[in-house]
């Protein structure tokens, strides 16, 4: 890990935030090292650097101030929204598109939540600030992070780096705000050249906050994290790394019967590189990892119990094996091939218990039964992906993957009772095929970067798609299964845009046309709410959808910058002549920011329109839309400080005005059978948070 903050804090906020990093070879996205986006806060939204392609220090603070969690963070691009279920725990959705559609990885590790309703997205396990770098890939325009991610690949990264001579490097951020929430990490890496060992510890809490209403939402939490890395290089070209996680916490939720009562995650991984082996050979590099999410969610246990024949509680388990294999080539002085294979094995488990007398509730451990598994998915795929540059301003992008899936379905009436399947013991394998081109023209005169791409991706419907969803509008109970008629989904999509960085202007935008073919559309309107099964109906429909997102930077002196963006999605459900669900509505962000090296601060005002093309009862995996929503604004400001080169402190106030609203996006503001959770006001949608003052300061050391 890198902890060039100290020097970037200078060499950095003199730079344009928009310095261009599109230089040299871009395949290995996730292993750069960020060298652009040096702002102390991230006023506005983060910049596409290259075509497609935005790329973050995940330990910038942000404003709005994030939660603890990957979501949070994502929120800040432009295209990005975050459907709020309470406090943390936010499902990150681009362009409309939530679930397996996003490509989300964990060191290139995918990390599949527990919970069979939704409550855990993979970003819940990711606190941003424990890594060196975010990438996010728009569309289906690489094929190097595994299979799905039809509508984006985004990846969280440590990167595997040296110190120079024998010592320790570290870094230490301290958060507070205002609802009683307090952050804490620290980081610190010890070793020389050849050898180190580093310690990631992080810690988040919050309380309950209150909306602009001053209302209490239901939404505290609490999380915390430790990671350690044993890094050997056995020469200069040859690194291997042996890493371990574990996290855990709770999480009260706004917006259904259950709150989160464990989110455990246990993590091992080895990642091994070997670079500049032969001129033909730029690099081999391996990842093998198991990711075991043990959660438990519960009724009573962070909440005023329900009556007592309602309680209920259920503990999942989700295990995620991952390999990789790929190797860099470079053929030609102008043709630079990666080639791979990966692999992953899940498995999913469940035990649950309800109906019990309130007062035999307190040791859940008596009700357990055995966990019993529901599912397993198999999935290999191989892969390649080359960069050609016809000349010094022309250059064409492909890549084609082949995955073969593999799933079956473990339920039975005798081990999941009610929750049994019709379709208990059968299997289903599929052999998919994606891929993509694209071509890059340089205008170096002015200069600006136009692209242009094609993507076809066929993405297999994942765990929650084909377990906890039913079959047909009908499905009154497990028993209708999805698992065999819910099909793969096939997106055909074509991007194109621009990039261009100047020295006072920058500015890049990006339109996107796609075609859904059998898009898994998970119908809400017949759900039954009568047991804790409550997920939709699991179906395919065909649809499109359309959108941009624009983003510029306009330096006015050396000290005064202003920044603006915008994102806009459409969406059509052909099959139900009806809006495609879960678009966000338009949405922009001006800001404007002051920085002389040791003070800085800025102001950010971000706008989202009404939304009126909705479907109600209709959605994905996370949720569904509930209505038309209002149209708001709101203010942040941040000021900072620089006391000296390691030293920053940032204070800020989110929400200005302490506007009361909510996203389009977003889950009931109720238990989930209706009704208000009890001590709290129910609204229409989860209410974001009013009011939110907080100061961070970070040490480097
Ligand atoms: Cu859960």
């Amino acid at each position: 890990m890198k902890f060039k903050a100290n020097n970037m804090i200078l060499t950095l906020a003199i730079a344009s935030c928009f310095q261009s990093a599109r230089a040299e070879d871009r395949i290995q996205l996730a292993r750069h090292d960020v060298d652009v986006y040096a702002d102390d806060v991230v006023v506005t939204a983060n910049h596409m650097s290259e075509p497609l392609v935005i790329e973050t220090d995940p330990r910038i603070p942000r404003q709005p101030l994030p939660a603890h969690d990957g979501a949070d963070y994502l929120k800040t691009i432009p295209g990005f929204s975050v459907m709020r279920k309470g406090g943390s725990d936010g499902e990150p959705i681009f362009r409309g598109m939530a679930g397996s559609r996003l490509n989300i990885l964990v060191d290139g590790q995918n990390v599949q939540g527990g919970c069979s309703m939704r409550m855990d997205a993979p970003t819940s396990y990711i606190f941003p600030e424990a890594y060196d770098k975010l990438t996010i890939v728009k569309g289906p325009q690489t094929v190097l992070f595994g299979p799905g991610g039809s509508a984006a690949s985004v990846m969280f990264d440590r990167s595997i780096k040296f110190l120079k001579e024998p010592g320790y490097t570290g870094r230490s951020s301290l958060l507070v705000g205002s609802f009683g929430r307090n952050d804490e990490v620290v980081d610190i890496k010890a070793g020389n050249e050849n050898f180190y060992v580093q310690g990631v510890g992080t810690n988040s809490f919050s309380q309950n906050y209150k909306d602009g209403n001053g209302d209490q939402v239901h939404s505290s939490y609490h999380r915390y994290s430790g990671n350690v890395g044993f890094g050997f290089a056995f020469d200069e070209n040859t690194k291997l790394e042996l890493s371990g996680a574990y996290s855990n916490g709770w999480a009260q939720y706004a917006d259904r019967a259950m709150d989160g009562a464990k989110f455990q995650r246990e993590n091992y991984a080895l990642r091994f590189e070997k670079t500049n082996i032969s001129p033909l050979i730029n690099k081999i590099s391996l990842l093998v990892s198991r990711n075991d999410i043990d959660h438990v969610m519960d009724d009573y246990s962070l909440r005023q119990p329900p009556s007592s024949m309602q309680m209920g509680w259920a503990q999942l388990k989700h295990q995620t094996d991952n390999f990789k294999f790929s190797i860099d080539l470079s053929p030609k002085e102008n043709f630079i091939l990666n080639l791979g294979m990966d692999a992953q094995l899940a498995s999913h488990e469940k035990a649950w218990g309800r109906n019990y007398m309130k007062s035999m509730m307190n040791d859940p451990s008596l009700f357990s039964r055995d966990m019993q598994k529901d599912s397993t998915f198999k999935q290999i795929g191989f892969f390649g992906e080359g960069k050609y540059f016809l000349n010094d301003d022309v250059k064409f992008v492909g890549g084609y993957r082949f995955d073969e899936w593999d799933a079956k379905d473990k339920r039975d009436t005798t081990n999941h009772g009610t929750e049994g399947s019709d379709t208990s013991g059968r299997k289903r394998s599929e052999g998919l095929n994606s891929g993509f081109i694209r071509v890059e023209k340089n205008i170096a005169t002015y200069p600006i970067t136009f692209y242009t791409g094609f993507g076809h991706s066929e993405r297999f419907p994942d765990y929650w798609e084909l377990i906890p969803s039913h079959r047909g509008l009908a499905g009154m109970d497990g028993n209708s299964s999805a698992f065999l008629s819910t099909k793969v989904e096939k997106t055909n999509q074509l991007d194109l845009g621009f990039v261009s960085t100047r020295d006072k202007l920058s500015f890049s935008g990006s339109v996107f046309y796609s075609d859904i073919n059998d898009y898994i559309l998970i119908d809400y309107r017949s759900a039954y709410k009568g047991t804790m099964n409550m997920g939709g109906s699991s179906r395919n429909i065909d649809a499109y959808s359309y959108g941009a997102e624009f983003d510029a930077a306009y330096k006015i002196n050396d000290e005064w910058k202003t920044t603006a963006a915008f994102a806009y999605v459409r969406g059509r459900n052909e099959t139900d002549n009806k809006a495609l669900s879960q678009l966000p509505p338009l949405e922009a962000r001006v800001g404007l920011s002051y920085d002389d090296h040791t003070w800085f601060g800025g102001a950010l005002v971000r706008a989202a329109a009404e939304q009126n093309h909705y479907s109600a009862g209709q959605g994905n995996i996370a949720g569904q839309d509930i209505g038309r929503s209002g149209g708001f604004a709101t203010v942040s400001l941040h000021a900072g400080y620089r006391p000296t080169k390691q030293t920053v402190v940032t204070a800020g106030v989110d929400n200005l005005f302490d506007k009361n609203y909510a996203e389009f996006i977003s889950r009931s503001g109720s238990n989930g059978m209706g009704s208000p959770i009890t001590g709290f006001v129910q609204t229409t949608r989860v209410n974001e948070p009013g009011r939110t003052i907080w100061l961070k300061g970070t040490i480097n050391f």
